[in-house]
C-alpha cells in the first residue's frame, strides 16, 4: 500500500518528543503533522511551489506541507545563484515560495511556514501524482526537473526498509542536503515512512555524527572519508546497527578503515535522482568493498553490451546499466525530448553508468559513460552547466570543464579557459567565485587554468582527454 505516504504523521507509530530533529531544532510527529497541515492551508490549489532548502526544520515542514496539500514542490539548493534560481523557479512552474528565502531576484509571493494553527485533515492523494520535482544535472544545459510520484517514493522507501532491516526501533542520523534524493527522500521521508526517529545534524561533520547516538547513519563517500580521518569520532559509531554509503563510489580503503574503526562493514547502495535508489547490499547479506549489491524489491536491472546484446554476468564484463521498475520517475518536466531519449525498449531507463554484474547478481559500478558528468562530494554536476557559467564572465572566451580524481571529493571540478586574463591559475579565484555566485557553491571549480588554447580535434570539438593540469 503506497498511501498514506508518511504513516508516522497519521499516528501510525508511538510518538517521541524529539521524533525529528534538524540542526538541534526538534519536534514530535504530531507537532510536525500539525505544522504541515497549518502551512498547507497557504498553498492549497497551487500548481507547484518551491522552497529554499536550507538544512532546517522549516524546510522539512514546507516539504511535508506540500505533500499534505498534494502540491508538487521543488527544493532548491540554498546557496544557488541567480542563474540557477531563475532556471529552476521558472521551469518548475512554482506559483509560490514556501517559507522565507534570501534571494533578492525572486519575485514570487511567499507563503510562510507556520508551526501551529488550523489545518485541513490529512487525506490520501492519488499515488500517481507528482510529489517532488528534483533538479538534476545532465551533460549539457541547465538542470532538469525529475518528476517523482508519491508511488515511486513509497515503493523505494519500502524496498530500502526491507534491504536494510529498517524499523521504528531505528534512529537515523545524517546531515545531508535537503535538496537531493539522498538527504530528502531517503534521509527524511524514509524516517517518516518507516517511523524511525531522525537526527539531521545540519552538516555532515564527523563531530556531529559522533555526538548523535543513532542506529543508522547515512553518508556520501566524502563524509565517510572525513569520518575515518578522525578515528575517535569514527569509533563512536561502533554502537550503531548499520552504516550506509551512496551517491558515489566508496573507495575500498575507506570501506576497510570504516570497518576497522567501527566494526561495521558499510552497506553500499546505488541510485539516481530519476530511478531513486535501486540497488543495495542487504543488512542480512554480503557487503563487498567496491560493489553495491542487488536490486531492491520491485526493481530489475540489465547489462547491455555496446552492440545492444546482453552482457555476461561474470563479474568482469562491463556493460551499460539499465534499470526498470516501481521506483522510476515520470519524466523530466518540460523536457519530453530528454525523457524519450533516456528510455529504450519496454521502459528500460539508461542510467549512463558502466557496470558489471557477477553470477550471484551483485553489481559493481565502474564509472560514468560520459566524462561530462562529474560527481564531486556526491553532487552530480554537468560540465556543460559550469562551462556556460564561466562563459558568462566578460573576460572568458572559451571554457572546458573536467572532473579530476580527488581523495576527498571523489572528483574535483577543474576549469580551463581561454580568457583576457593572465595565463596560469593566477585569476582562478575570481573565476571560481564567479561560478559560485551564479550557480550553487558546490558547482564551482576548485581551480581554473587560463590557457592559450583548448585542444580541439579536426571538427573543432574540445578534446577533454587532452586537458591536463600543469
Ligand atoms: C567555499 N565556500 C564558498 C566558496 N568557497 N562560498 C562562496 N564562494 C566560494 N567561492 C563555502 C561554502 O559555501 C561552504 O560554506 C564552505 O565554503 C565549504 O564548502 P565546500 O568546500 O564546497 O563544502 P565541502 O566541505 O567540500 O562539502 C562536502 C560535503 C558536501 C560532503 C559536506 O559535498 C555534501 O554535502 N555532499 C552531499 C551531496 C549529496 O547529498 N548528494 C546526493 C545526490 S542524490 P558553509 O558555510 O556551508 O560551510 C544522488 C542519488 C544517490 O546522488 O545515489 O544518492
Ligand atoms: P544523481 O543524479 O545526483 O542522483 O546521481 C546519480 C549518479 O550517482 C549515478 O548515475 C552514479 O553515477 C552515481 N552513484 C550513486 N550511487 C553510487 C554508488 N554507490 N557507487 C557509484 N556511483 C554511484
Amino acid at each position: 500500500m503506497t498511501e498514506p505516504l508518511l504513516p508516522s504523521l497519521r499516528g501510525g507509530f508511538a510518538d517521541h518528543d524529539d521524533a525529528i530533529s534538524v540542526a538541534g531544532d526538534s519536534m514530535s510527529w504530531a507537532q510536525l503533522a500539525e505544522a504541515a497541515a497549518a502551512t498547507a492551508q497557504g498553498i492549497a490549489g497551487a500548481r507547484a511551489v518551491a522552497v529554499q532548502a536550507n538544512p532546517t526544520l522549516d524546510t522539512v515542514i514546507a516539504i511535508i506541507a506540500a505533500l499534505h496539500a498534494g502540491v508538487p514542490i521543488a527544493p532548491i539548493p540554498p546557496d544557488s545563484g541567480p542563474m540557477e534560481q531563475r532556471h529552476v523557479i521558472t521551469d518548475c512552474g512554482a506559483e509560490l515560495m514556501l517559507g522565507t528565502h534570501s534571494w533578492d531576484d525572486v519575485t514570487l509571493p511567499t507563503t510562510p511556514v507556520v508551526r501551529s494553527g488550523p489545518g485541513s485533515t490529512a487525506a490520501d492523494h492519488d499515488p500517481d501524482a507528482t510529489g517532488l520535482i528534483m533538479y538534476t544535472s545532465g551533460t549539457t544545459g541547465a538542470p532538469k526537473g525529475a518528476l517523482l510520484s508519491r508511488r515511486a517514493i513509497a515503493h523505494d522507501l519500502d524496498g530500502l526498509a526491507d534491504a536494510w532491516g529498517w524499523t521504528p526501533d531505528d534512529t537515523l542520523c545524517h546531515g545531508l542536503p535537503l535538496f537531493h534524493v539522498h538527504g530528502l527522500v531517503l534521509g527524511t521521508l524514509g524516517a517518516l515512512r518507516v517511523g524511525s526517529r531522525l537526527v539531521h545534524t545540519g552538516k555532515p561533520t564527523p563531530e556531529a555524527y559522533a555526538r548523535s547516538a543513532a542506529t543508522m547513519y547515512f553518508g556520501v563517500p566524502t563524509v565517510w572519508g572525513r569520518l575515518v580521518a578522525e578515528p575517535d569520532a569514527a569509533r563512536t559509531l561502533a554502537t550503531a546497527r548499520l552504516l550506509v554509503s551512496g551517491s558515489a563510489a566508496l573507495p575500498p580503503p575507506v570501506f576497510e578503515e570504516l570497518a576497522g574503526l567501527t566494526g561495521h562493514r558499510p552497506v553500499e547502495r546505488y541510485g539516481m535522482t530519476e530511478t531513486l535508489i535501486t540497488i543495495s547490499a542487504r543488512h542480512d547479506g554480503e557487503r563487498r568493498p567496491g560493489w553495491v549489491g542487488v536490486p531492491i524489491h520491485g526493481v530489475e536491472s540489465r547489462l547491455v553490451a555496446d552492440d545492444g546484446s546482453p552482457a555476461a554476468h561474470d563479474g568482469e564484463t562491463v556493460g551499460s546499466l539499465h534499470i526498470r521498475g516501481l521506483t522510476m520517475f515520470d519524466g523530466y518536466l518540460n523536457r519530453p525530448d530528454a525523457t524519450t531519449a533516456s528510455f529504450v525498449d519496454d521502459g528500460w531507463f539508461v542510467t549512463g553508468d558502466a557496470a558489471s554484474i557477477d553470477a550471484g547478481g551483485f553489481h559493481r559500478i565502474v564509472g560514468r559513460q560520459s566524462t561530462d558528468i562529474i560527481k564531486t562530494g556526491g553532487f552530480k554536476v554537468g560540465a556543460g552547466e559550469v562551462e556556460t557559467a564561466l562563459l558568462a564572465h566578460p573576460a572568458v572566451r572559451e571554457a572546458a570543464v573536467i572532473g579530476v580524481a580527488d581523495d576527498d571529493l571523489g572528483q574535483r571540478i577543474v576549469g580551463f579557459v581561454v580568457a583576457d586574463l593572465p595565463r596560469g591559475a593566477g585569476s582562478s579565484g575570481e573565476l571560481v567565485n564567479f561560478v559560485a555566485s551564479q550557480l550553487s557553491v558546490h558547482k564551482r571549480p576548485r581551480i581554473v587554468h587560463v590557457v592559450d588554447e583548448l585542444p580541439r580535434n579536426a571538427m573543432g570539438k574540445v578534446q577533454k582527454t587532452r586537458l591536463v593540469e600543469p
